[in-house]
């Protein structure tokens, strides 16, 4: 089984509110339709989740009212978000079913406190795709918070043992600084003993540089697992079939190993 997260900024721009990008959903549809690789699927919050989770402020919990107007907006532009990726998939041929994160996850803190992973499971085991995605979530201290879809694999490859993860991102990985800039170059891995090197590298960069950074951090968990995960360009034809096909793409491996 392999965990794959279709990454926000590839799904949609993030520059405008609801904007999917139905062309390339319906490509990578298509491609992992073809793989025929049995697969979990979590997306991010792209420009469904994110403006409206900033202008309300949702990320560190509810202080006013006004904030549950937020959640509310969030979460019904999340599950219209996941119904957009599912429908594409049926269509391309694959049985996606979405799972709506909030009813089964809650935080402490931010912290993940419970993942009632069940339902997954039962679907998978039935032969169907489970569709997950970065929500809303309940959080125990803060009213709510939001759950990445980042972490949300990284708790998925604890319980799921997967063969690979693949992050499927709309650049060719991590590079040593804002892939925008000239001379930017691709790391092509990440190991225990570059890693504090690569973390510095990117926190200089602006916010895209900033996501990726959390993105890291988040996939060193299951990497401490003994997990590899690879970032790969999905915009590029064929990529992420070859890599769900384990054929060898251009990619930033996160490897596996002892991380400090
Ligand atoms: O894009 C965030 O998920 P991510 C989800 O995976 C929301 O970090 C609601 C902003």
């Amino acid at each position: 089984m392999i965990i794959l997260k279709l990454g926000g900024s590839l799904l949609t721009n993030k520059r405008r509110k609801f904007s999917f990008r139905s062309e390339v959903m319906k490509r990578v549809a298509r491609e992992i339709k073809e793989s025929g690789a049995r697969l979990v699927i979590v997306h991010g919050g792209g420009s469904f989740g994110h403006p409206l989770a900033m202008e309300y402020r949702l990320a560190n919990g509810i202080v006013s009212e006004e904030q549950l107007h937020g959640v509310a907006l969030t979460r019904a532009a999340m599950t219209r978000f996941n119904l957009l990726v599912v429908e594409a998939l049926i269509e391309a041929g694959v049985n996606a079913t979405g799972v709506q994160t909030s009813a089964i996850a809650e935080c402490a803190n931010a912290g993940v406190k419970r993942l009632d992973l069940s339902t997954v499971k039962g679907f998978l085991e039935l032969g169907l795709t489970p569709v997950l995605y970065g929500d809303v979530v309940l959080d125990s201290m803060r009213g709510v918070c939001i759950l990445s879809g980042d972490t949300l694999v990284a708790k998925l490859a604890e319980e799921f043992k997967p063969e690979r993860i693949v992050l499927a991102a709309d650049v060719d990985g991590v590079f040593d600084r804002n892939p925008e800039e000239p001379g930017a170059e691709l790391i092509p891995e990440i190991n225990p003993e570059n890693y504090a090197k690569v973390l510095e590298a990117v926190a200089s960069g602006d916010d895209a540089t900033g996501g990726m950074r959390r993105k890291i951090n988040e996939l060193v968990a299951p990497a401490r697992l003994g997990y590899d995960s690879i970032i790969i360009n999905a915009l590029v034809e064929d990529r992420l079939k070859k890599a769900l096909l384990g054929e060898p793409v251009k990619c930033t491996v996160i490897k596996g190993g002892n991380y400090p």
